[in-house]
């Protein structure tokens, strides 16, 4: 190990956005001059979807201008009232989305493992106003799948997937998206592939897609038919570009994020306070979207807090995803919560996201692990 390691020169962020080729984009952006087509389903949306059913081997893709209202609009077109079983460890557009459709969320707890929602805690939490489960692959980790389908089957319930940090990941080589009732994807620039802004709905049922464009597109049938109150939330032709430019990168940037968590692993395992969550098992194939770590105060000598202030010392800008947890932003702290949320809080509390992104050099990832290391060296002596 290095002592006396110095502040990186550039900021190290959480997260960078991949950037393709600028002469790739360039060459669909002379296309998008050439057509004066800038949005409205225009031709490199069209491709950019059909690409990506393809990709993800779905039928029924919908894209969106950003994550939080694809959520929105599909529980909207789901039909979803009334309370909604859901984690308070995710970023906040998760609840969002509930509170836009008058839904009460009920915060339930997580797992310790893969911060998921814990599935006993959710059948504890069905009541007769449940109408759905909206629950978050959260770091790209997979929830309990099969447990949340029998729960949902046996209490009649929709099961809605906020796969945000999801895309990419894989479970016995089939898409995580080919899940549940209703599957919602960011395509945010921090997301590990992006199309600057961006969401996707995954729907199941044929029937629904209709109305999903609807309501994303102020809801025209026909230049002269409107057949529902809707918004505007479509996709425009930039952002379709970046999305259909970045689509063939996708396993060249999980590749490089798994050798770097791969890294991360190896120099952090046995420092004393840094608990690293287990990877996923063998059926899955992860993504790699983030890389957190959990910060036992007493072990490693500062608490998370601490340690996250100290890094920005060293020029590394980490992330507490997620803290606080939902049910304790002003918002939402009058919402009555029944469950002690025990494992989600102490979570919360601990949680620390690193360094994450393809152009992350090995080296920076090596330097990050000794500062962390001379962190803990020095304050365990001290
Ligand atoms: N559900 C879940 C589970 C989500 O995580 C999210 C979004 C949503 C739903 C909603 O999806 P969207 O409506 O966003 O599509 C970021 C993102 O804004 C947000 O998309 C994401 N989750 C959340 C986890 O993270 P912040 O406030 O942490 O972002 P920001 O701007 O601080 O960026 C983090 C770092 O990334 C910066 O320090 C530097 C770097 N960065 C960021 C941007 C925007 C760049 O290098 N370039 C950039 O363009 O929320």
């Amino acid at each position: 190990m290095k002592t006396n390691i110095k502040p990186f020169k550039k900021p190290i962020y959480v997260t960078r956005p991949f950037m393709p080729p600028l002469d790739e984009f360039c060459q669909g952006l002379e296309e998008i001059w050439g057509n004066k087509w800038l949005t409205n389903n225009g031709p490199v949306l069209q491709r950019y979807t059909k690409k990506m059913r393809d990709f993800l081997d779905v039928e029924n893709i919908t894209m969106f201008n950003n994550g939080t209202l694809a959520l929105q609009i599909g529980l909207q077109g789901l039909g979803i009232s009334g309370e909604v079983i859901t984690t308070p460890f995710s970023f906040v557009a998760t609840t969002h989305a509930l509170h836009w459709n008058k839904i009460r969320p009920v915060f339930c707890d997580i797992e310790p493992d893969h911060y998921t929602l814990d599935p006993e805690k959710v059948e504890a939490a069905v009541t007769p106003w449940t109408t759905a489960i909206l629950a978050v692959h959260v770091f790209g980790y997979p929830c309990n799948l099969d447990v949340l389908a029998d729960i949902a089957r046996r209490h009649n319930l929709k099961l809605i997937y906020d796969a945000a940090h999801a895309f990419g990941v894989k479970i016995d080589g089939k898409s995580i998206a080919q899940y549940g009732d209703l599957n919602m994807f960011s395509f945010h620039a921090t997301k590990l592939y992006h199309s600057q802004e961006g969401g996707m709905l995954i729907i199941p049922n044929p029937s629904l897609k209709t109305e999903e464009e609807y309501l994303k597109n102020i809801v025209f049938k026909s230049e002269v038919e409107v057949v529902m109150p809707g918004t505007n939330a479509k996709m425009n032709e930039m952002q379709a570009l970046m999305g259909l430019t970045m689509l063939k990168y996708v396993p060249q940037l999980i590749e490089k994020r798994r050798a770097i968590t791969k890294l991360y692993r190896e120099q952090l395992q046995s420092v004393p306070g840094i608990h690293l969550p287990p990877l996923p098992s063998d059926e899955v194939d992860y993504n790699y979207a983030y890389f957190p770590i959990e910060i036992d105060e007493r072990e490693f000598g500062v608490g998370r807090d601490q340690l996250y202030e100290k890094l920005k010392e060293y020029n590394i800008f980490t992330r507490r995803y997620f803290y606080p947890l939902i049910c304790d932003f002003a918002c939402y702290r009058n919402v009555p919560v029944a469950d002690p949320l025990e494992t989600a809080r102490g979570v919360a509390e601990q949680i620390l996201a690193l360094p994450i992104y393809y152009d992350l050099e090995f080296e920076d990832v090596e330097r990050i692990c000794d500062i962390l290391l001379q962190i803990n060296m020095h304050n365990r002596l001290t």
